[in-house]
């Protein structure tokens, strides 16, 4: 913890790279955790596809639809506070994120860099033209939901996120990597580190020579890559790790 304070509190350009881990204590179902209710029988990389969509749109818009429930209910954790407070204290820095909440966002971070798109940016599946947010509040143990109709080509609409075997939003990757090519320290959090190309970014990072911080209960594919590993919950290890850094801010 030491020395991750140390090199932290010294770094020029940081990126804080999350995954589902981060949202876990806020009550966020991680993709490792099995799931409940209506879907308890599917597999999450199973539904996160358009071949899901295509077979089912009720089922997985209804999934959609309950996760976006369960994130307006929840809140921000001393772990995504812990983000903000970091970037507020070095000079230049960017989340970089693969969860698609807004969790980062009402913790204050600025602009996070969302890889996997977001539960709030619906669009036409059929014209990409975005969609009204829906309003409704799902059912705990979850429902098939019909999506609605695009107002204009009344195509059905799709959650903005990005499903397996779609394509990354270019510009957002790009900037995704040189951010991690040109930072001096990158801190991986809460990410199993198991889906590409986003599991790339710690390790272009490492190979330009930044340090990387890892901070997860589990040992992952990163252990590798991480120079520091910090094996504990974010909620926790995140505010100690601020306040070793700014002794004097926190
Ligand atoms: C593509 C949005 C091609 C949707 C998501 C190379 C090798 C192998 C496979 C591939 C490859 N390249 C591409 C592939 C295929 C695939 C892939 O990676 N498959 C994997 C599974 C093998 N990738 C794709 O399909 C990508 N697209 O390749 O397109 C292409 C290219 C050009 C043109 C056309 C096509 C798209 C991938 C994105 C898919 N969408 N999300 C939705 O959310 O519904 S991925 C989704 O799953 C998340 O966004 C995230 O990325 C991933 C889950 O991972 P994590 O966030 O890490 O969460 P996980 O549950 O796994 O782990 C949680 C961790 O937290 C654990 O380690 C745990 O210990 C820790 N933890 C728990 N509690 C805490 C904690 N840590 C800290 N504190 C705690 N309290
Ligand atoms: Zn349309």
């Amino acid at each position: 913890m030491r020395e991750a304070a140390k090199v932290l509190s010294q770094a020029r350009r940081v990126v804080v790279f999350t995954g589902a881990g981060i949202s876990a204590e806020s009550g966020v179902p991680t993709f490792r955790d099995a799931l409940t209710g209506l879907w308890e029988r599917f597999d999450a990389q199973a539904l996160a596809t358009p071949q899901a969509f295509q077979d089912d749109p009720d089922l997985v818009w209804g999934w959609y639809e309950w996760r976006r429930t369960v994130i307006r209910r929840v809140h921000p954790n001393p772990g995504h506070e812990a983000v903000a407070a970091i970037e507020a204290r070095t000079p230049r820095s960017v989340v970089i994120t693969q969860n698609v909440d807004d969790l980062h966002e009402r913790a204050g971070s600025a602009g996070p860099l969302h890889l996997h798109g977001s539960l709030f940016e619906p669009r036409c599946a059929s014209c990409a033209r975005s969609a009204p947010m829906p309003d409704g509040e799902e059912p705990s143990e979850g429902r098939r939901l019909a999506p609605p109709r695009c107002e204009h080509c009344s195509g059905p609409v799709r959650p903005g996120v990005v499903w397996f075997g779609e394509a990354l939003p270019e510009q957002i990757l790009e900037t995704a990597v040189q951010e991690a090519t040109d930072c001096d320290v990158l801190l991986t959090i809460g990410t199993s580190g198991l889906v590409y190309p986003a599991a790339e970014i710690p390790k272009v990072a490492a190979m330009f020579g930044a340090t990387v911080i890892q901070v997860n209960p589990q040992p992952t594919p990163l252990d590798a890559v991480a120079g520091i590993n910090l094996h504990g919950p974010a909620a926790t290890v995140l505010p100690a790790l601020v306040t070793a850094a700014w002794p004097s801010l926190s």
